[in-house]
């Protein structure tokens, strides 16, 4: 299993770099970067939609699957890309969305005009269920041309694929070997666990989500998709975006045998701020919840021989740096950042580390609705009956825009020369990478760090992974070949006291070891041989 000690770099491409000047990130403006990226220590970029799309939701309504949008480039500058990026010893993984496609797809533009075979890749009913929308609303919408409802499990522009039609995989399969051929060497797989729907369809419990979340067909579909792509090549590396899942569910689906697929994203630990399971909410955080949920997925994918992953942040999720308990100064600040650091990327699991999470940027302070362009935030605010004051302030802690907002690359903001297309943060002036970068204290340079640590220490990628329940502290160990490490985490702003004996101190973030206990300041942490 040596994949678990990769380190993936996620790029938002529409807010990383914009080499033309039209506010709007660019393929162009990744090749920029590639040994920015390679110098933090990666393996792979990950890269979010960049095929021909309305941008709905922002590629992830995808119109046409083999072209790259115009908006990102040319064809030879993804080509380049791709080149480039080899060369440099880092491999590009590709998001593919085959739960749904666009509206605008020609097989729904066809489906829509009559075309019966296409009709057949949709899902359609007279009498649609209950089902929400994962954006809000209903699942279905009604197409006068066809005098039915097709089903969306997103915003209504991004029709479900029908994966009972042997036609619509046939077409998957095709799509991804075009990929492999042009270079791509892994594939992250949309909300990949939301493709097989129970039949018949009925409306089921709350939202509807146990009638299509790890569905009864859901492994024999991932099986083929394997069997007839890239199980032809060994070192692509693969991940399926596994919506609302079970621990069951993922052992299968990255299961030793890999007869699916090597790894999976699962969000539960996303979730410990919100109030009963309510994203809309503010201000909560559950420190049992987290701890308890490293704890039984960390052992449970241990025992199972199950690559996990290992992840903060996204382009879903809102900045860590500003998640769970709020730092007061900006020494706190920095000291939060390499904690939470350690605490996730030092566990068991490959690395994924969206851009801008290396420097710390942090989520916007939304003032008004029209700082936004995300779907699923526009249609909470359209919907909630909470007061203005409220939702900006909701939306200002869980925006998706939070984490797609331009990357901040020196003090003038660096993004673009142009307004970009989602409002930087105003923090630019000091939380950006050319402050960063010849910092042997910041956040990026700590990232740094941990990265080529982890990469370079078989305890840390292979050793046995085991807590310590510990009411105040986030605490564990990684044990191989008679060597230990213990990793201690304090994510409260207060300062806690832990009785801990070491033999060697490897990193001390805030901690005061002189006395007969350590004295662990707010947000501090350490690494130590035990
Ligand atoms: O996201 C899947 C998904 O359901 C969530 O991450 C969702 O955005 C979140 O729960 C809302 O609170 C994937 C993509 O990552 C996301 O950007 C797309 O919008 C979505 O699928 C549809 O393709």
């Amino acid at each position: 299993m040596k994949e678990l000690g990769y380190f993936v770099y996620q790029i938002y491409p529409k807010s990383f770099l914009d080499t033309t000047g039209n506010g709007i990130g660019d393929i162009n403006g990744i090749r920029k970067k590639l040994r920015y990226i390679k110098g933090l220590g990666f393996d792979y970029i990950w890269l979010t939609p960049m095929y021909v799309s309305p941008q709905k939701d922002n590629g992830y309504d995808v119109a046409d699957y083999r072209k790259i949008d115009p908006l990102f480039g040319t064809e030879h500058d993804f080509d380049m890309l791709i080149k480039e990026a080899t060369e440099l010893g880092l491999q590009v993984m590709m998001d593919m969305v085959f739960n749904h496609t666009s509206d605008q797809h020609q097989w729904f533009q066809k489906a829509l005009s009559g075309d019966q075979h296409y009709q057949e890749y949709y899902i359609w009913s007279e009498s649609p269920t209950t089902w929400e929308s994962k954006f809000g609303g209903g699942a279905w919408e009604y197409a006068p041309s066809v005098g039915k409802y097709y089903l969306h499990l997103f915003d209504k522009s991004q029709p479900d694929l029908n994966w009972e039609n042997e036609n619509v995989r046939k077409e998957i399969y095709d799509i991804v070997n075009y990929w492999i051929k042009r270079g791509v060497k892994g594939f992250r797989f949309d909300v990949i666990n939301l493709i097989s729907k129970r039949y018949p369809l009925v409306n089921g419990e709350g939202d509807g989500r146990l009638e299509y979340t790890d569905g009864p067909r859901i492994h024999e579909f991932l099986t083929d998709l394997r069997t007839n792509t890239f199980a032809s090549d060994e070192s692509i590396l693969t991940v399926g975006e596994m919506s609302s899942t079970s621990i069951t569910a993922c052992c299968k689906y990255a299961g030793p045998k890999r007869d699916e697929l090597d790894s999976v994203f699962h969000f539960h630990h996303l979730k410990v701020d919100y109030l009963d399971m309510n994203k809309w909410s503010k201000d909560h955080f559950d420190f049992e919840m987290l701890k308890d949920l490293f704890k039984t997925w960390q052992l449970a994918m241990q025992d199972a021989e199950v690559v996990d992953t290992l992840f903060w942040s996204n382009h879903d999720q809102p900045r860590i740096a500003s998640r769970f308990i709020a730092a007061t100064n900006a020494e706190e600040q920095l000291r939060k950042n390499k904690m939470i650091a350690m605490m996730m990327y030092l566990m068991r699991g490959i690395s994924y580390i969206y851009q801008g999470e290396e420097i710390g940027m942090e989520n916007l302070k939304v003032t008004s609705i029209d700082d936004l362009v995300d779907v699923e935030s526009i249609n909470y605010y359209n919907a909630s009956t909470d007061s203005i004051a409220d939702k900006l302030a909701i939306l200002s802690q869980k925006s998706r825009d939070n984490g797609r907002t331009p990357m901040q690359w020196n003090a003038s903001g660096g993004f673009s020369d142009s307004t970009p297309w989602l409002k930087q943060n105003e923090n630019f002036t000091s939380i950006n990478v050319d402050s960063q970068l010849t910092d042997t204290d910041s956040t990026y340079s700590f990232y740094q760090q941990i990265i080529n640590l982890k990469k370079n220490d078989n305890v840390l990628i292979y050793g046995k992974i085991e807590f310590i329940d510990d009411p105040k502290l986030l605490i564990y160990t990684r044990t191989l070949a008679g060597v230990t490490y213990m990793v201690i985490t304090n994510v409260w702003n207060e300062e806690i006291a832990y009785p801990a004996k070491f033999k060697n101190v490897i990193i001390n973030n805030g901690c005061e070891l002189s006395g007969e206990v350590i004295k662990i300041l707010p947000f501090g942490s350490l690494l130590i041989e035990v």
